[in-house]
């Protein structure tokens, strides 16, 4: 089978796990690059060897010749860049958040679905291989039937300098970060119904919220709780893990810290240590996002070489993206806010 081309938009913070992504994924290959910073663009187009650098968007659709767009710029810019590329008729990857608001997301899988193009959205987080080992043992039956968890990101880690852009938006944690317990939630619980969420600022420096904690109520009836914060200060660094607990008729799941999977069940008490790989590229502690980069961009290429729907496509990620507006709502109206209200 032909190697794809792919091009990708934004040469950013991000965009460099992307395009060593790339360079290890099994058949797709980037061939041009666009960001309207002439710097980043040199940067990222020196270091992968890519000649093909673009400052227009427009002018990369113009001239062609790839099979896919991968779309790594911060979430204003995706609605327009995602409804180009489905006019150009090219599949596209679209880094999350999705879009600011629920109206631009659903405009935005529209826009793909009028033309048949794929969307995917890069939401990677379920795509860690310690939270595809959990989802295995949730999925084998050996804790039981699922009746409870929470999915728990804490950390005090000074993300602001990589991403200065996360210290002004009116919105921060749910939008940036919870947004992948969320989906995680989803992925190991269930859609969700209901939303009741808290937030609250605590690092006077930033605008949005940095502390979040979501009760959510799932279709088959597991409750979950997502808490997320940026102002947790820990004796032992934790980020960037996402930390479990699922409770079952038959037993518990624990994933800990330092990647310790811990099962209980009839059987006994199995504590496994599921960390990711360190790819040759990574650099700890990102390494675990870094991972799941690759295995995300991997099953883009295999969707997209057999017609299969991504787990994360557009039409999903609306589920998710609902959860984050939810979320929004309930802490602001300090009510429980039931999902169908995004739909
Ligand atoms: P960044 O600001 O460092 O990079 C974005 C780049 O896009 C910039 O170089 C900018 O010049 C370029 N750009 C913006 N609009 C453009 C346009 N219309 N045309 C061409 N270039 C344009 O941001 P970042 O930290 O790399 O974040 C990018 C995206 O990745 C965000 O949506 C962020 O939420 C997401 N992100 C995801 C993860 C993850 O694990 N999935 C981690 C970090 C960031
Ligand atoms: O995933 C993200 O978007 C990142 C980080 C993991 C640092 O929060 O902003």
């Amino acid at each position: 089978m032909a190697v794809l081309k792919g091009a990708l938009i934004g040469c950013g913070f991000f965009a460099v796990n992307q395009m060593h992504g790339w360079r290890d994924a099994e058949g797709a290959r980037i061939v041009a690059i666009c960001d309207r910073d002439p710097a980043r663009l040199r940067a990222v187009g020196d270091e992968f060897g890519i000649t093909r650098r673009y400052t227009s968007a427009e002018d990369l659709f113009a001239d062609g010749g790839f099979d896919f767009v991968d779309i790594a710029t911060t979430v204003k810019s995706h609605r327009s860049l995602v409804e180009l590329a489905a006019h150009n008729g090219i599949p596209t990857i679209c880094q999350k958040p999705i879009a600011p608001t629920m109206e631009d997301a659903k405009a935005m899988v529209a826009a793909c679905a009028a033309v048949g193009v794929p969307l995917m959205v890069h939401e990677n987080f379920r795509w860690q291989s310690p939270i595809r080992a959990a989802k295995a043992v949730i999925d084998s039956g050996a804790i039981g039937e699922v009746f409870w968890g929470r999915v728990s990101f804490r950390s005090a880690y000074d993300v602001y300098s990589g991403q200065p852009y996360l210290a002004t938006g009116k919105r921060f944690i749910i939008e940036d970060l919870g947004i992948h317990a969320l989906d995680i939630a989803r992925y190991l619980f269930g859609d969700a119904t209901s939303v009741t969420a808290r937030t609250r600022r605590v690092n006077p420096r930033i605008v949005g919220e940095d502390v979040a904690t979501v009760l959510l109520d799932h279709r088959g009836g597991i409750t979950s709780i997502v808490d997320c914060s940026y102002a947790t200060r820990l004796p032992v660094e934790a980020f960037p893990e996402t930390l479990l607990e699922v409770d079952g008729s038959k037993g518990t799941l624990r994933l800990s810290q330092d990647y310790r999977l811990q099962v209980h069940s009839r059987e006994g008490t199995v504590t496994k240590d599921v960390a990711p790989r360190l790819l040759p590229w990574a650099s700890p502690p990102w390494h675990n996002i870094q991972e799941s980069v690759s295995l995300i961009q991997q099953h883009w290429v295999d969707c997209l070489r057999t017609g299969r729907e991504p787990d994360t496509s557009g039409r999903d990620n609306l589920k998710t993206f609902a959860l984050v507006e939810a979320s929004y709502r309930s802490a602001a109206k300090v009510k429980t806010v039931p999902v169908e209200e995004f739909f």
